[in-house]
């Protein structure tokens, strides 16, 4: 398998925590699309992710999966045994809306905010900017942010009392927070406490290692 990303992002670390949790990183090749550059936005690139994003799944038959959601649920059912995206049909259903809440109230506007209200990833590739939408979006991250916080009050996870898909797609939004230095507010201890345990974790230490080997020669 080949995952298209790039070495440090915030969404391709979502698939690079679920692949460390799932012990799959040996079987996958990584191939470096340089964000920076807009490499992601090339018609060779759009040719194979129609939306012009990062990650993409390419599997040994030329099939393509985008959507890190998509790309985890493929990789967490490969051995026959889910631990990400949970087994039961309860399970199944509150991940899934934990991880689609984590994306829009939390990564996503942490992304909107990135490419709309600072520098982003430079004139050449971000050409068009509205920043009162940007800002609007980092509010509402920090209102996410309240909102997880408040959960973890009282569970261990994000959707319930195992780890799931649901924190990697909060870890996503802290990622990116950090990055692009949006603080956690103080009084959200619960979320930064959760954030720490989550760093214990194997999988979190791959994901800094890979980080600071930094983006692999093509
Ligand atoms: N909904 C998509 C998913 O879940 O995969 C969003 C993917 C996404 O926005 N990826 C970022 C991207 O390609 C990668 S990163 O910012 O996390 O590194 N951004 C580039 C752009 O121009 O939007």
């Amino acid at each position: 398998m080949k995952i298209h990303d790039w070495f440090d992002g915030p969404y391709p670390a979502r698939v690079r925590i679920a692949l460390a949790e799932k012990g799959l990183l040996s079987r996958v090749e990584f191939i470096s699309v340089n964000l920076w550059t807009g490499e992601h936005k090339t018609p060779d690139f759009l040719a194979i992710n129609y939306s012009g994003t990062l990650p993409v799944l390419e599997l040994h038959d030329g099939t393509l999966i985008a959507e890190c959601t998509a790309i985890t649920q493929y990789l967490d059912v490969l051995d026959g045994y889910p631990t990400l995206t949970g087994q039961t049909p309860l399970e199944r259903g509150l991940i899934h809306m934990m991880t689609k809440r984590a994306e829009i109230e939390f990564l996503d506007a942490v992304s909107v905010y990135f490419h709309h209200a600072t520098a982003g990833l430079g004139p050449q590739v971000e050409l068009y900017q509205n920043p009162e939408w940007g800002f609007r979006m980092r509010d509402k991250a920090v209102r996410g942010m309240r909102y997880f916080d408040s959960l973890l009050e009282h569970r261990r996870f994000v959707a319930g009392d195992a780890f799931s898909m649901g924190d990697i797609a909060v870890l996503g939004g802290m990622i990116f927070a950090a990055l692009v230095k949006l603080p956690v507010p103080d009084e959200c201890t619960a979320l930064q406490a959760w954030y720490a345990r989550m760093q214990e974790r194997p999988s979190l230490r791959e994901w800094h290692s890979m980080v600071e080997r930094g983006a692999p020669q093509n």
